[in-house]
């Protein structure tokens, strides 16, 4: 394990991670000792549209893996239009590689319950949801306990610390299917059907839960709202760059020293990452990293200076994704790695429409003839073609995404693929793997 330099330690930028060592901020106690819910007592004082303009102006972008403007979002709901509206906040944190909401739950819960009741006053909602991930059965728990502590100190609930303004909160926990992190999905899980996309236009900020103007944001989107309301416009946007304002949770895994969460301005790089997270494991060297989770295209050790913002890590070719940095080395196979993705693409897709459905299931079997060592070279094209008739032809990013780690493989790595198919490579899976897809 290597230390890192003074200079890459003062690039951590502990904001949405600052309480997260104290044992128990997840207690309103504490919470409120460490400056909570000062933020909201500061912003029910304010206008809801100021509010808006402050979301606005401080550039901050949805940390669910779009990265659209949250300010713009908030300003697309209607106003006066005599329906309900609703916050909906997307915990439903299941990317592959992806570990920086149920953190943030479960040490801090109180930062999403502020910034949820921040946000519900500031587009005119009286009801929000937290739809949580079924297996996170333990942060569910704490952000249920969180909002119980809300409604009894008078922050949740009819006339909130005198100001007229009611909202009542629910924590609503899924069932564990990955498509239900897809924003309209979510909102048929909660309205009780079966979790499936909606065609798009119209959006959520139009028809949304019930029909009704509804602002769907990820728990990292939320939880930064507090901050900004404290800090200032300005102070978010010192932090990152200039189009990516603010601090990010990078959440590291794989073949390095210290796996965990990294909080920094947008714009860090993986090589100032690595450094953080104490270098690569011994004996290791990087070969391959997705940037964003596994829906976004593999980068490689050429990648190790690139700006991990939403514009920087584009004109790489890939997607920042859900900042969900997976690192593999030259001990690792890029091949049985996508492999392994497409499985769970193949399992998550919720089947609505034909690319996705029929083009994961025949692609988990061709891996599956390579890796047996039974490829042959047509079935790289066969792949690249299946790939062009899932990306943009899906319903949703769900397809989109199954053919990130399959395309770029190719493009990085093909003799990886061309090694298992001319026997130079030794079969990782056996005859009997090849049925049951
Ligand atoms: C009103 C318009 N609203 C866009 C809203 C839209 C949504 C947001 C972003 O997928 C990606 C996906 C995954 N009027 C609007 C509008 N909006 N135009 O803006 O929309 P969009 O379509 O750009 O993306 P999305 O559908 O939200 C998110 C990728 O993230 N991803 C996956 C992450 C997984 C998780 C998880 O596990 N929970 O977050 C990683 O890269 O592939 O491409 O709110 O309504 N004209
Ligand atoms: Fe369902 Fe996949 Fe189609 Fe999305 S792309 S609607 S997950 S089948």
């Amino acid at each position: 394990m290597t230390t890192p330099r003074p200079e890459t330690l003062a690039k951590l930028t502990p904001v949405l991670t600052k309480r997260w060592l104290s044992p128990d901020a997840w207690r309103i106690g504490t919470y409120e000792k460490l400056d909570g819910y000062a933020a909201l007592r500061k912003a029910l004082k304010a206008h809801p549209d100021d509010l808006i303009q402050l979301v606005k102006d401080s550039g901050l972008r949805g940390r669910g893996g779009a990265g659209f403007p949250t300010g713009l979002k908030w300003g697309f709901i209607p106003q006066g239009d005599g329906k309900p509206h609703y916050l909906v906040v997307n915990a439903d944190e299941g990317e592959p590689g992806t570990c920086k909401d149920l953190p943030l739950m479960t040490h801090d819960p109180h930062s999403l319950v502020e910034g949820a009741i921040i946000a519900s006053y500031a587009i005119r909602a009286n009801r929000a949801y937290i739809y949580i991930r079924g297996e996170a059965v333990h942060a569910a728990r704490r952000l249920r306990n969180a909002v119980n502590e809300a409604y009894a100190k008078g922050y949740l609930g009819r006339n909130i610390l005198g100001t007229g303004f009611d909202l009542e909160l629910v924590v609503h926990s899924g069932a564990g299917a990955y498509i239900c992190g897809e924003e309209t999905a979510l909102l048929d899980s909660l309205e009780g059907f079966r979790g499936q996309p909606r065609l798009r236009p119209p959006f959520p900020a139009t028809h949304g839960l019930y029909a009704s103007p509804t602002v769907v944001n990820n728990v990292g989107t939320i939880a930064s709202v507090p901050h900004i309301v404290l800090g200032g416009a300005d102070w978010w946007k010192s932090m990152g760059t200039e189009k990516s304002a603010g601090s990010m949770i990078y959440s590291l895994s794989g073949r390095i020293a210290n796996p965990g969460q990294y909080e920094c301005g947008l714009g860090i790089t993986l090589r100032e990452l690595i450094e953080l997270a104490g270098g690569m494991q011994p004996g290791h060297n990087l070969k391959f990293w997705t940037p964003g989770g596994s829906s976004t295209p593999l980068l490689t050790a050429e990648h190790l200076d690139v700006p991990l913002d939403f514009e920087g890590v584009a004109a790489a070719g890939s997607i920042l994704g859900t900042t969900a940095t997976q690192i593999f080395s030259d001990q690792d196979c890029p091949v049985y790695a996508t492999y392994r993705w497409l499985e769970f693409y193949h399992h998550e897709s919720c089947g609505k429409c034909t690319p996705c459905r029929e083009g994961n299931y025949w692609m988990v079997r061709v891996y599956r003839r390579i890796l047996a060592g039974q490829g042959t070279h047509e079935d790289l094209d066969t792949l690249l073609d299946t790939c062009d008739n899932i990306l943009g032809r899906s319903f949703c990013g769900l397809g989109d995404g199954a053919t990130s780690s399959v395309t770029s493989s190719l493009k990085y790595f093909k003799q990886d693929y061309l090694d298992y198919i001319e026997g130079r490579t030794a079969p990782r899976l056996s005859d009997k793997q090849l049925v049951g897809a």
